[in-house]
C-alpha cells in the first residue's frame, strides 16, 4: 500500500496500511475493553481495569517496538500495549475467564496481569511500580549477554511517587541502560487528582535529576506519541541510555470495576475527557486523510466485534486449570 505524501503518518515513514493498522488496534483494544466491562456487570468475570483513553499512548508506543524481540513490562491498564506485541484477544479472554490456556498465569493470577513468554511480555506484581526495577534488570542483563534489546515499562503517574521508580530510574541512569518508562499519566491515583500528587509540573521533569531525557507528549496523538518512542527506542539501540516518557491522557472510565468515580469526579470533567477520546480523534484523522469513509469504518468495526465474539466463545468453553496444577510455577520442579 502506497505511503500518502504530505500526511502527517507519511512524514513519519508509516505506510498507509501500517496507519490503518494502528487503528484497528485502537479500536481492538476498546472494543474489547467494552465486551470486558460487559462480563463483569453480567457476573462472568471478576475485574475490570480500563485502558479506555489510554489506546494511543499504548499503541503509538508499541509500535515503536520490534515485536518478540524487544521486551516489555506492562501495567494493568497496557491492553494496548500487550494486543501490539503479540497476544491475542482469545488469550485476553483465557485471562479475563482465568481458564488454563491463560498465558499470563495459566489461570491463577489477578485480572490484568499480563504476560506472554512467547512475547517476551513480563508479569508485574501487584504493589504498584514494582514492574520499573524489573525492567531495568532485564535490560542490565541483555546488557551482560550482549543481547541489543530494548525494554518498554509503563506505570501511572500516581505510582511514579513511590519509591521502586525512582530506585530504578536512578540505576538505568547511571547504567545508560536500554530502557523506556512510559509514565501514563490520566490525570487520577483512583480518587486523587493530579494536584494532589506532583509538587512539580510534569512527571517527566523529574529525568534530570536521573541524567536522561524526560519527554512529555499528547497521549491522545498517537502519531507524536509514536514519534518521540521511535527517538527514545533509537536512542537506546546506540547505547545512548534511558528515556523518560510522560503521555498526557485521559481516563474516560471509572478507576476500576470495584470504584464509582461519581463520588469524586464532576460530570463536566468526564465529558470534556470524551472530547479528547484518541479513538475519536484518529478515527477524524484517518477520514481527514481519505483512508475511511463510513463503508470501510462498518467493515472494520465488523471485523472487529466477529473476532471478539469468537475469542469469548471460545475462551470461555476453555477447561478452568487442575487442582493438580495449583502449585507449577510456584515451587521449581526436581
Ligand atoms: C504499593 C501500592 N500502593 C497502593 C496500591 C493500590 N493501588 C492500586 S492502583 C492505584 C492507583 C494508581 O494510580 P496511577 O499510578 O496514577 O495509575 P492509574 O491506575 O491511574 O493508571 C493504587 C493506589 C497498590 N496496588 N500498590
Amino acid at each position: 500500500m502506497a505511503t500518502r505524501t504530505g500526511s502527517r503518518h507519511g512524514e513519519l515513514g508509516l505506510t498507509d496500511e501500517r496507519m490503518l493498522e494502528m487503528y484497528y488496534y485502537m479500536l481492538l483494544t476498546r472494543r474489547l475493553d467494552e465486551r470486558l466491562w460487559l462480563l463483569q456487570r453480567s457476573g462472568k468475570i471478576p475485574f475490570v481495569i480500563s485502558a479506555q483513553g489510554q489506546e494511543g499512548a499504548q499503541v503509538g508506543a508499541a509500535f515503536a517496538l520490534e515485536k518478540g524481540v524487544d521486551w516489555v513490562v506492562p501495567y494493568y491498564r497496557d491492553l494496548g500495549t500487550v494486543l501490539v506485541m503479540g497476544m491475542t484477544p482469545r488469550e485476553v479472554f483465557l485471562h479475563a475467564f482465568a481458564r488454563e490456556g491463560d498465558p499470563s498465569s495459566g489461570g491463577r493470577q489477578m485480572a490484568h496481569h499480563w504476560s506472554h513468554r512467547r512475547w517476551n511480555i513480563v508479569s508485574g506484581s501487584s504493589p504498584v511500580a514494582t514492574q520499573v526495577p524489573h525492567a531495568v534488570g532485564i535490560a542490565l542483563g541483555a546488557r551482560m549477554q550482549g543481547k541489543n534489546i530494548v525494554v518498554l515499562t509503563a506505570l501511572g503517574e500516581g505510582s511514579s511517587n513511590q519509591g521502586d521508580f525512582h530506585e530504578a530510574l536512578n540505576f538505568a541512569g547511571v547504567h545508560k541502560l536500554p530502557v523506556i518508562v512510559h509514565v501514563q499519566n490520566n490525570e487520577y491515583a483512583i480518587s486523587v487528582p493530579l494536584r494532589k500528587q506532583l509538587a512539580c509540573q510534569n512527571v517527566a521533569d523529574r529525568a534530570a535529576g536521573y541524567g536522561m531525557p524526560g519527554v512529555v507528549v499528547d497521549g491522545t496523538d498517537v502519531l507524536e506519541v509514536y514519534r518521540v518512542f521511535r527517538e527514545a527506542v533509537a536512542r537506546a539501540r546506540r547505547g545512548e541510555g534511558p528515556t523518560l516518557i510522560e503521555s498526557k491522557n485521559v481516563r474516560l472510565t471509572a478507576h476500576s470495576s470495584d470504584d464509582d468515580d461519581k463520588t469524586y469526579r464532576p460530570r463536566e470533567e468526564l465529558e470534556a475527557a470524551r472530547r479528547r477520546d484518541p479513538l475519536a480523534t484518529t478515527r477524524q484523522y484517518l477520514y481527514e486523510a481519505g483512508l475511511l469513509d463510513e463503508a470501510r469504518e462498518k467493515e472494520l468495526e465488523d471485523r472487529v466485534r466477529r473476532e471478539i465474539d469468537e475469542a469469548a466463545a471460545w475462551a470461555e468453553a476453555q477447561p478452568h486449570p487442575s487442582v493438580e496444577s495449583m502449585f507449577r510455577h510456584v515451587y521449581k520442579e526436581a
